[in-house]
């Protein structure tokens, strides 16, 4: 029997809620109904208490293989001369994401990916994004950051239809994208969001780069996640952690895109960084081990790992790590 079927067992619900720990959130309103609330204040950063290993309870589907996915985390290389025009192609399709072996969802794919291609530019850098809506519902590209309002992404465009945008990239920092049409948790659940970096002229010191941006699947349609992972898998970054030399500089773009919950963190384990919020500074606000993002908020870090090892990262959020957001950097 699952551990959902339990809560539909009419007698001792609520002593099975009680014993279940993090699943008391999940599933069945019934279930939610005979769970306590969680306490004020401990929806943000609360662990729930389940029992399991990080990670163990959803894996990527098997067929994947290592690298398959890497081009999601992988952010291209800095614009070469500011000067040019930074012109990207952003088609919106519909397609159905395995988010973890056997939990398919629908998805709404800026570039028939989830997250949709990391785009970079140079501050200042004119660019241009050419949306193309091939879905049969309405949608949008909707930047954060500074740019002229007339292009801020909040108006439909129409099935089969397409819009340009342009505008100057700013400011230096870590600047999500996401689909504006409401409901628009909606939209950015199922898949609709991405990343901009904007490199400081002369760009950052020379670093193994990666962008991980977490978010939650909603597999059953009750507007609560089931799922989660980091760039649109559950389990990928602990089946194919992330590989750094030792000593060398690592720097992750994190950005937080789970919906229907207030905030998610980032820790990494037995190592500390540099935090760079919102990367729009190049002087640290803080040295830690942990960040905690509100909905759309990001972070750069910066670390150098000192030993060869396995370095856990997770949300803080227990039920999220549990439920697919565990990975690994791995130094060599
Ligand atoms: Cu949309």
């Amino acid at each position: 029997m699952r551990r959902r079927d339990l809560f539909r067992i009419g007698g001792g619900v609520a002593a099975v809620a009680g014993l279940v720990g993090a699943d008391r959130w999940f599933k069945t309103r019934a279930a939610r109904a005979a769970a306590p609330p969680p306490a004020a204040g401990l929806d943000c950063g609360a662990d729930l208490g389940a029992a399991s290993t990080y990670g163990s309870r959803f894996a990527p589907p098997s067929y994947l293989g290592a690298g398959a996915r890497d081009a999601l985390h992988t952010p291209p290389p800095p614009a070469p001369l500011a000067a040019d025009v930074r012109r990207f192609e952003l088609p919106v399709i519909s397609t159905t994401l395995e988010v973890a072996e056997g939990q398919r969802v629908d998805t709404w794919a800026y570039g028939g990916t989830v997250p949709g291609p990391i785009l970079r530019a140079t501050v200042g850098q004119r660019m241009e994004v050419n949306l193309v809506n091939r879905t049969q519902g309405a949608h949008n590209v909707h930047f954060h950051g500074s740019h002229d309002v007339m292009q801020d992404g909040i108006e439909r465009v129409a099935p089969g239809g397409s819009r340009l945008y342009a505008f100057e990239a700013g400011p230096v920092g870590l600047h999500p994208y996401h689909c504006h049409v409401p409901p628009y948790a909606w939209h950015l659940s199922r898949g609709m969001y991405g990343t901009l970096i904007v490199d400081p002229p002369g760009g950052r010191p020379p670093a193994h780069e990666f962008v991980l941006s977490l978010s939650g699947f909603d597999t059953d349609g009750d507007r609560h996640n089931d799922v989660y992972g980091w760039n649109g898998m559950a389990g990928y970054y602990e089946r194919f952690p992330l590989k750094v030399p030792v000593g060398e500089l690592v720097r992750l773009y994190l950005v937080n895109m789970v919906e229907y919950e207030p905030c998610a963190s980032f820790h990494l384990h037995a190592q500390t960084f540099d935090l760079y919020r919102s990367g729009t500074s190049l002087t640290p606000h803080e040295h830690t081990d942990i960040v905690t993002l509100g909905q759309a908020e990001r972070a750069i870090v910066e670390f150098r790992l000192p030993r060869r090892g396995r370095y856990m990262f997770h949300p803080h959020q227990s039920h999220m790590a549990e439920r697919g957001a565990m990975g690994w950097v791995v130094a060599i």
